[in-house]
């Protein structure tokens, strides 16, 4: 019950679009990060069937240039974004097929899945991607890709769509040419700076983004069966994250990626941290419990840890490594002096695993 004089009171503030903090605390500040992404994951049996329909369906034009399924997770009000400020898609090229040149603000990278002369050419710089291969796109630059083979080029994209939007920063433009003159040699970035360690002597250090277009697998796993000689956390086992080799940095200002092998037998702590991120199994089966509920997941799936949520990982194999691509908007957090992390301190650093997650009782509870 109000009194008559607050009504009016909070009536006047309303129809001069104005609200009084006492009635909205909570709501504006809650006392911990109250996340409306949710975790979630999308079944590679899925994800891979529509993108086969949809190869089989859809054809790639201007206008409709990217043959890209966009992840829209459940919380996000129809939103196609999988977190609140990551975009993630699963995208397919036929054989054969051009994606078109253009550029954008937005910020991408790119995880190869399956195909054979599979290429993306970034500002010139045309570069071959095979399976486990990363790639980066820096904003503002001209790409495209596409499948010189006779099968599809499958993989995943990261791009930070939802935080551009936000921030009202979305700039977009198509190229006058389908395909962008090679002016570089072939795969040229990886000869440059492919080592890391060493970099051309005349040229300056590159620090806005990584000179390295592609990360190659073969680098990728020797650098996680080598740390696997020497360390682990904890928390997500043999885990290497991608950096720019001219500053140590994460490849890109709104987006890091991670590959991780969680070795047989396995089972991490659980931490939390203020970020979000995107996984995608890229090899092996396992789960990971996020928020007391468990994800069984398998190689392709891709599935979701929002902000704050604790989680860990598991493989109970006992022969066969798992590995875990992703994406995550933790830069953006640490630049803001935002980021924050924690280890679950109770029952020896592991939840209680409530529930295995159900997609249709996760939405009916909602
Ligand atoms: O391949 O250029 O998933 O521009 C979303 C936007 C992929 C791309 C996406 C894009 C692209
Ligand atoms: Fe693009």
């Amino acid at each position: 019950m109000i009194e008559p004089e607050f009504e009016r009171l909070y009536e006047d503030m309303g129809r001069n679009h104005i609200q009084p903090l006492w009635r909205a605390e909570s709501s504006v500040m809650p006392s911990e990060p109250a996340p409306k992404t949710i975790p979630w994951i999308w079944k590679w049996s899925q994800l891979s069937s529509l993108a086969r329909r949809s190869g089989e369906l859809v054809t790639l034009s201007r206008g409709g240039d990217r043959r890209a399924l966009g992840l829209a997770n459940p919380g996000l009000g129809g939103f196609p974004y999988a977190t609140a400020t990551l975009w993630a898609a699963v995208q397919w090229l036929n054989g054969g097929e051009v994606a078109p040149a253009h550029r954008h603000s937005a910020q991408a990278v790119r995880f190869m899945i399956d195909g054979e002369g599979a290429y993306s050419t970034v500002q010139g710089d045309k570069v071959y991607l095979e399976r486990g291969d990363f790639a980066i796109n820096p904003p503002w630059h001209w790409h495209d890709h596409g499948s010189e083979g006779d099968g599809p080029a499958i993989w995943m994209d990261g791009l930070d769509v939802p935080l551009n939007n936000y921030l009202d920063a979305v700039f977009f433009e198509q190229g006058t040419k389908d395909v962008q003159e090679v002016t570089r040699v072939v795969d040229g970035s990886v000869l440059k700076y492919g080592l890391g360690q060493l970099r051309p002597a005349w040229e300056a250090p590159c620090q806005e983004y990584s000179p390295l277009c592609t990360y190659k697998w073969t680098a990728t796993e020797q650098a996680l069966n080598n740390l696997a000689k020497v360390s682990a956390s904890p928390f997500d086992d043999v885990a290497i994250e991608f950096t720019n080799p001219h500053t140590g940095r994460p490849v890109m200002n709104t987006m890091t990626a991670w590959v991780q092998m969680l070795r047989p037998g396995i089972h991490t702590k659980a931490h939390r941290q203020v970020n979000s991120a995107v996984y995608h199994v890229f090899e092996g089966r396992g789960a990971t419990i996020i928020a007391g509920v468990r994800f069984d997941w398998e190689q392709g799936d891709i599935f979701v840890i929002p902000s704050w949520a604790y989680h860990e990982h598991v493989n109970a194999s006992k022969s066969e490594r798992a590995i875990l691509f992703s994406i995550q908007d933790t830069p953006v957090l640490v630049a803001l002096g935002k980021y924050r992390e924690e280890a679950l301190a109770t029952n020896g650093g592991h939840q209680e695993t409530k529930e295995v997650f159900d997609a249709e009782r996760t939405l009916a509870h909602r």
